[in-house]
């Protein structure tokens, strides 16, 4: 039996699906991912842009980034990989996506039953209030943009070296440890603790499905490894 056929087969007896994705899911809109060739992090530091101590020592760079970035994503569409996912979500009763990127795309998309692990680039934080607001500008008016209280706002991100929204992370381990069948589509899974959610899905007993153009370290513990690209292979699973 063909990788698809096994991973088709999987999710047609499955009741509780979960999917996690990463920057390869919208590389096919045309948003740049993070490592290798062609990704952000070939060009800028990480360290330089998205961390916290980035922010204190140099806002208006961090948010000459992030506004380069939304001009970017902003005329982006969801591509058939994020509306594959959309389709998951009527036909499982129980279904979570949770997704590491920050462009949007998979709510453009109508996926409801999200996790966004790493925030949103969309929302805007107060530095001293916390309040979080939907930001669509592009250009922003202002930068660094200020909260009407006047302190500096930031982008609603998780940077390294900050911790996750704990609920957000909860309902994640939760869908991982509950889900029959468990679809790792787009990610380096290099980065924890979203890395290390296949592992908690496959000790309870999940049957996991890889997809990515290239293999990843945690191809070695999944059931099926779908070399290719997200936009062919997702829409494929439901056929
Ligand atoms: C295709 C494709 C196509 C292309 N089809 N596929 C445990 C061990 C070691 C370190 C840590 C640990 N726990 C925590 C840490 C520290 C750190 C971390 O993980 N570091 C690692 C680098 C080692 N984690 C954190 O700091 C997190 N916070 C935390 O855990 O707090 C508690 C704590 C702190 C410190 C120590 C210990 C505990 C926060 C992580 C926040 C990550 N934020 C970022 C940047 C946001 C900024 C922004 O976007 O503006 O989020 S990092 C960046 O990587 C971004 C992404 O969401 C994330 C994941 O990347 P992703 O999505 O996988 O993208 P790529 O580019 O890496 O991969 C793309 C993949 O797609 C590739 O595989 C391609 O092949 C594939 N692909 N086209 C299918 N068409």
């Amino acid at each position: 039996m063909q990788d698809i056929d096994r991973a088709r087969e999987a999710l047609a007896a499955a009741h509780k699906v979960v999917a996690l994705t990463g920057a390869g899911i919208s590389a096919e809109s045309g948003v740049p991912t993070f490592r290798g060739d062609g990704g952000l992090w070939k060009n800028f530091r990480a360290e330089e842009l998205a961390t916290p101590e980035a922010f204190h020592r140099d806002p208006l760079l961090v948010w000459e980034w992030y506004g380069w970035r939304r001009q970017t994503i902003a005329p982006l569409a969801p591509n058939p990989g994020h509306y594959a996912l959309v389709a998951m979500e009527r036909r499982f009763g129980e279904f979570m996506l949770v997704t590491q990127n920050v462009d949007g795309l998979h709510r453009a998309a109508g996926s409801v039953k999200l996790a966004e692990l790493h925030g949103n680039i969309w929302f805007t934080r107060c530095t001293v209030e916390g309040t979080v607001r939907e930001n669509r500008a592009v250009p922003l008016a202002l930068l660094p943009p200020r909260c009407s209280c006047g302190a500096l706002l930031r982008p609603h991100i998780v940077w390294f070296g900050e911790e996750l929204d704990a609920g957000v992370l909860q309902s994640a381990v939760d869908a991982c440890r509950a889900a029959d069948v468990m679809i790792v589509a787009g990610t380096s899974s290099a980065v924890y603790p979203a890395a290390g959610l296949a592992g908690l899905a496959k000790e309870a007993g999940a049957f996991l499905i890889e997809i990515n153009i290239e293999a990843t370290p945690a191809s070695g513990m999944m059931d099926v490894h779908l070399s290719g690209r997200s936009g062919e292979l997702l829409p494929r699973l439901l056929e």
